[in-house]
């Protein structure tokens, strides 16, 4: 019976490096001789992907909740992508997931954390979560924040207090404000223990239910 492979999510605020530990991690893999796949949310591929970068680029508006649900729909039409990989042995790792979703929608005035939830319900559950924490007053002197939408510090402070609401036992929190390298180290090892974890009978877990 073949091994299924490894869901595993990085997630933080700007600027936590996240996108570069996630390169890091797939290098490691893929020289470990690992099935190894990269996706990253919001996938802005997509025709939903599309409205979701206008609305990021400040382009467009959109309301609250609607925006929300796109980019919730946006997991949800790449759901059978990562399942299929996740069946025939492809480790994933992605570039935020459904806790970035609801982080950052809750973190609006007047949306509330559960309801922001229950549209991920369902999606595939991680089998690790590396949330890689930094202040965010720390995290910006390491560069200016881009002109997207919620690149600004009050966002990613109440943005990483919402995240650590979020935790449950698939998490693992690392302390970003480290060096690359070290921060680094963390991330491969505890990659390696998410797959070592699995065994030919590890189900797919559900997000939620
Ligand atoms: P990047 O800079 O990583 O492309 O993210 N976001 C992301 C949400 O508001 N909801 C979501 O579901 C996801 C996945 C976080 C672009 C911005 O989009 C935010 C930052």
């Amino acid at each position: 019976m073949i091994k299924r492979g490894a869901l595993i999510v990085l997630e933080g605020c700007d600027r936590s490096g996240k996108t570069t530990l996630c390169q890091k991690a797939i290098r490691w893999l893929q020289e470990s001789n690992k099935e190894a796949h990269l996706m990253r949310f919001p996938d802005r591929s997509t025709i939903i992907g599309s409205l979701i970068n206008k609305y990021l680029e400040c382009s467009t508006e959109l309301d609250d909740y609607a925006i929300h649900l796109l980019f919730s729909a946006n997991r949800w039409e790449l759901l059978p992508d990562i399942k299929k990989l996740l069946q025939k042995g492809t480790n994933v790792i992605v570039d935020r997931y459904s806790y970035s979703g609801i982080a950052f929608s809750a973190a609006k005035p007047n949306m509330d954390l559960r309801w922001c939830q229950q549209s991920d319900s369902g999606l595939l559950k991680p089998d690790l979560v590396i949330f890689l924490d930094i202040d965010p007053v720390e995290a910006q002197t390491r560069g200016q924040y881009g002109s997207e939408r919620y690149e600004n510090l009050e966002m990613q402070k109440v943005v990483r207090s919402n995240y650590l609401k979020l935790q449950d036992e698939s998490w693992k929190v690392v302390d970003a404000s480290r060096s690359m390298e070290e921060v680094g180290r963390d991330v491969c090892r505890l990659v390696q223990e998410a797959l070592d974890n699995i065994t030919p009978d590890s189900a797919l877990k559900q997000l939620w239910i």
